[in-house]
């Protein structure tokens, strides 16, 4: 792994109607990442905070096909433009959110370094929809589509490149709540996806070994958006969209040990944890463990 390591925090809440989650990147930081990774021997460097515009709640509205769609794309702009230069400055951007609709942002700002991203999506949800399929109009729900190049042109075509990422070179792991339209775009496109009925019959060993090899000799790099709702709520309570019967806390630190030893992991980010529905700062705390793993911390 990269020993520069770059944190940007995405406090962005308006991909979603839940309040909170745009306080995730302090509540990380305050659970201690800072000094978990230099502890690691790793040079790190907070670039702070993305800029995210401002909206008038009461102008936020119930039925919209795509929800602040305006700010959403702008702040995508900005974080694309702080991961690229991170890129280009030789570190590793470490992106911490925020709802999952940044990752439009980060995979943008990537896709300028890269010819075959691969893309593990740590998630309960496929975050496929597009404002046609979607049931909610939130944005968080369809970075992935996006990414592909489907949905809404002001979000597809955003910083250049269109498609940021191939259907090939994503692995999708630990979804149990799709939505039709998903579905269908999984089977159209051949999107490789583990639900938790392959996590419990395979074994989260397997999956990461085969995940691992899959996406090993395709990619040029590995960029992981990890969803913390992708974990079971009983693990990580603190996000806005849970679901019940995810991956446990030690299934997702084996995934993480097994990601470390894969060394291909390229860039990363850590998103939808919202301290507001949060137990203690539960989750932010298992998403800094998470990331000691990642970087290699060992047990003994
Ligand atoms: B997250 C949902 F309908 N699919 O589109 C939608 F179930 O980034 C949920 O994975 C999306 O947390 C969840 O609104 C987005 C819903
Ligand atoms: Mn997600
Ligand atoms: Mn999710
Ligand atoms: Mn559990």
């Amino acid at each position: 792994m990269e020993k520069n390591i770059s944190i940007i925090g995405v406090p962005m809440d308006l991909g979603q109607l839940r309040r909170g989650v745009d306080m995730g990147p302090s509540a990380i930081r305050y659970a201690g990442i800072v000094e978990r990774l230099e502890d690691l021997n790793y040079n790190i460097e907070d670039l702070g905070d993305i800029v995210i515009g401002r909206v008038d709640r009461k102008g936020i509205q119930e039925n919209n096909s795509l929800r602040n769609l305006k700010e959403v794309a702008l702040a995508s702009e900005k974080l694309a433009k702080e991961v690229d230069n991170t890129i280009s400055r030789k570190r590793f951007p470490l992106v911490f959110g925020g709802d999952h609709s940044i990752a439009i942002g980060t995979l943008a700002g990537l896709s300028k370094h890269y010819n075959n991203l691969g893309v593990i999506w740590y998630d309960a949800h496929g975050d496929l929809n597009t404002s046609e399929t979607s049931p909610s109009g939130n944005i968080h729900g369809m970075p992935l589509a996006v990414s592909l190049g489907i949905g809404d042109s002001r979000l597809t075509e955003l910083y250049g490149n269109n498609p940021k990422i191939k259907p090939e070179n994503i692995v999708i792991i630990g979804a149990r709540s799709l939505d039709d339209g998903e579905k269908k775009l999984i089977k159209e496109l051949g999107i490789k996806v583990y639900t938790m009925h392959e996590i419990d019959r395979l074994g989260m060993t397997k999956v990461m070994e085969e995940s691992i090899e899959y996406l090993k000799d395709r990619t040029d790099g590995v960029h992981l958006s990890l969803d913390l709702d992708g974990l079971d709520p009983h693990d990580a309570p603190g996000v806005g969209t849970p679901v019940l019967g995810g991956i446990s806390y030690r299934e997702s630190h084996l995934a993480m040990e097994m990601l470390e030893e894969s060394k291909f992991i390229t860039s990363a980010e850590f998103v939808e944890v919202n301290p507001i529905l949060d137990d203690k700062n539960k989750t932010a705390s298992v998403a800094v463990a998470l990331m000691g793993s990642l970087f290699g911390e060992k047990l003994i």
